[in-house]
Parts: structure tokens; sequence; C-alpha cells
């Protein structure tokens, strides 16, 4: 396993690659062109110049998260076949420049919901969180501008203002789009990429609905251990993996989290580890927020999920996943540098116990 953070540009993070090549173990980034949109082609140069940017800090590109899809895509309409071309286009930019995983979603509209983006812990550090009673209260087009506040001035990826500018339109256009058709949608993008990824040796790893259930009435369907099942045999193919997000899966207490990574052997091609506290487990009334990566501080054992990745041989790029903002910092909610350092560094311990152990 490759111990690695994510990194959103010099433009766009508040934290700078030397600050990562700092962290113990941290060897390489997961990094976008973040200026770009779904279904535009990302030119071979602007990857190198990212690539060579990347490298001068010591570290190198362990993969991108993500390059998005573009909703017509993921509606099936007409115009899909060329936005495919273009994201092919893309993934031989990609594999011409030694790149060799992308992460992306499929999910409508939304990436990523959360409710509250700095909810005060007892400890005064602040974190992401989720109640269902905020969601049962907003009506989705105002889902942005509830939390917009807290954003510290970052673009939050997922949320990007091009995007909720038209939530209106793609509510309608999805109205009559069920999770089958979504299915159907994203097994016909995945058999004209996986060409290209078998030429370039591109894994594709699909990122889990966050939370994982449907929100707002859209369908999302990459939610459980079935359904993921379910993908991998429709595409039956290597390079169509998963990025095994432990905090996306976790939102549904129903998942057993090392068990759907043992499940899944051979076709995680990325992780995000983070932990989760429910305060609430109860559906109708569900609270949880995002706790510091430590077993003890949440509801997850750590150490169970790291151990599944080991044991099946997991030897792709790992990251913690979203921090919490400590020590004063002001940042991306949940991508600051402090706590998901400390997430690094205890993850790279629990892989260090986990290997010795198994000597
Ligand atoms: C949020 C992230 C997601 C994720 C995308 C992958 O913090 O986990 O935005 O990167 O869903 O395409």
């Amino acid at each position: 396993m490759e111990m690695t953070l994510r990194w959103y540009g010099s433009k766009f993070d508040t934290v700078t690659l030397q600050q990562i090549r700092q962290i113990p173990g941290v060897t390489g980034v997961i990094t976008t062109l973040y200026d770009t949109k779904p279904g535009e082609v990302w030119s071979q140069e602007r990857i190198h110049a990212l690539k060579e940017e990347v490298e001068a800090s010591g570290l190198h590109i362990s993969g991108i998260e993500s390059v998005n899809i573009h909703e017509d895509i993921k509606l099936g309409k007409p115009s899909r076949d060329q936005l495919i071309a273009n994201y092919i286009e893309t993934l031989e930019n990609l594999g011409r420049e030694d790149i060799h995983l992308v992460c992306y979603n499929f999910m409508p509209v939304f990436d990523w919901t959360r409710t509250e983006l700095a909810r005060v812990l007892p400890d005064g550090s602040t974190a992401l969180a989720y109640t269902q009673k905020a969601v049962d209260e907003l009506v989705p087009e105002e889902m942005f501008e509830s939390i917009a506040g807290d954003t510290n001035g970052s673009v939050m990826p997922g949320w990007e203002p091009e995007r909720m500018a038209h939530v209106k339109e793609l509510f309608e256009e999805y109205k009559n789009v069920t999770a089958d058709d979504l299915f159907e949608n994203l097994k016909y993008f995945l058999e004209k990429i996986m060409p290209v990824c078998n030429q370039y040796d591109i894994k594709m790893a699909i990122h889990p609905d966050d939370p994982a259930w449907p929100v707002f009435g859209l369908p999302r369907i990459i939610t459980c251990k079935e359904n993921i099942l379910r993908m991998m045999k429709m595409v039956d193919d290597p390079h169509n993996g998963v990025t095994f997000c432990a905090g996306s899966y976790g939102t549904n207490l129903n998942n057993d989290l090392p068990d759907m990574i043992r499940s899944l052997k051979g076709r995680i091609h990325f992780a995000h580890v983070r932990n989760l506290k429910f305060i609430d487990p109860n559906p109708e009334t569900l609270n949880f927020e995002e706790a510091p990566h430590l077993s003890r501080c949440g509801s997850f054992d750590l150490y169970e999920i790291v151990k599944a990745l080991y044991d099946i041989g997991f030897d792709g790029p790992i990251r913690p996943d979203h921090g919490r903002m400590i020590w004063g910092e002001v940042g991306m909610p949940g991508y600051g540098l402090y706590d998901r350092a400390l997430g690094a560094t205890y993850i790279n311990g629990l892989i260090e116990a986990i290997e010795k152990s198994n000597k």
C-alpha cells in the first residue's frame, strides 16, 4: 500500500506540496485538474505540467480523483457518445503521462452530501456532519446555500457553482430514471472505455455514493455489497474496479466493511480510510459526524479495515480521508493538513504492525 494525500492543485488547495512531503511515509498525491468541467478533454500538456510540479516537490502523482462524469452520460442521453469520446481522450492523455488510476463517481446531481461543514466537537475541533432531520427539512436546491457559509472560501469538490446552477433542471431530467437505468448507463460507459483502460493499464475506481442511499429521491446505486458486486460482474474486467471508501459505505450501518473488502479482492484499486461517529444510528433520526481516524474515537474498527485490505493483498494507493479542523487551521472543510497528517501516520502505524505480525 502506498500512503498518499489528496491535493487539489496549488491554485485551490490551502495545503502545499512541501507540507505533504514532510508527512512521514507519504510518497504520493491524489490530484486533479480542479478547474476542468465534466465532459471537457484534459490536454496532455496540462497533465504533464501538473506532473512536473508534483515531481519537483519530491512526490509523484499516484492517481486522479476525480475525472468527473458528465450528467448526460449518467442520464444516457444521445449526447453521451461525444462525451464518452472526450473521456476516452482524457484517459489516453493520462495513460501517455504514465498515470494509471482514475477515481470517479456515478452519483446523479449531487456528489457527497453533508448537512454541516463545521460541527463543533467536544474538544473544540470542527468536523463535517450529517443529520437526516436537516435533509428532510431542505429542498434540494437549497442544499448548497445551507452549507455555503462554512466553506472557508473553498470550492468544495462536487459542489462546484456551475453544477449547482442547474440543480432544478437536472432534477426534472432524472424524474423517470430508475436505479436499473443508472446501472445500464454505467455499463454502457464502462464498456466503451474498457479498451483504452486495457491499452494503457488504467484502473477505474468508482467511488461509492455518500451517504450510501438515495437522497432527495434521486437513484443511487453504489451503496452496498450486492450492488458493487453486480457492477463488477456487469463489466467483468479488472480495470473496472473500486475506490473502497470506508466513510461512504460506512454511513449505512448494515454494510459490513471488512466483509465487503474481502469480497472485492483484486478489484479494489484505491482506498479512502476514515472514521465516523454515530450519535444516533436510527435511520429516521440519523445523526453522525466525521471523527478522528483512531478507532476508539468513532464507530468503526480501523484495524479491521486495514487488516482486510492487507489480507486481500491490496497494494494500491491509500489515503486518510476527511479530517477535522484542528489547531486553528483554516482550510477546505475535510481537507486541511493537520488532522489528515495524523490520520496518515496512524494508518501507517496500523500497516506496519499488521505487516510485522504477519511475518
Ligand atoms: C468528498 C469526496 C468525493 C469524491 C468523489 C469521487 O470529499 O469523497 O467528492 O472525491 O465522489 O469522484
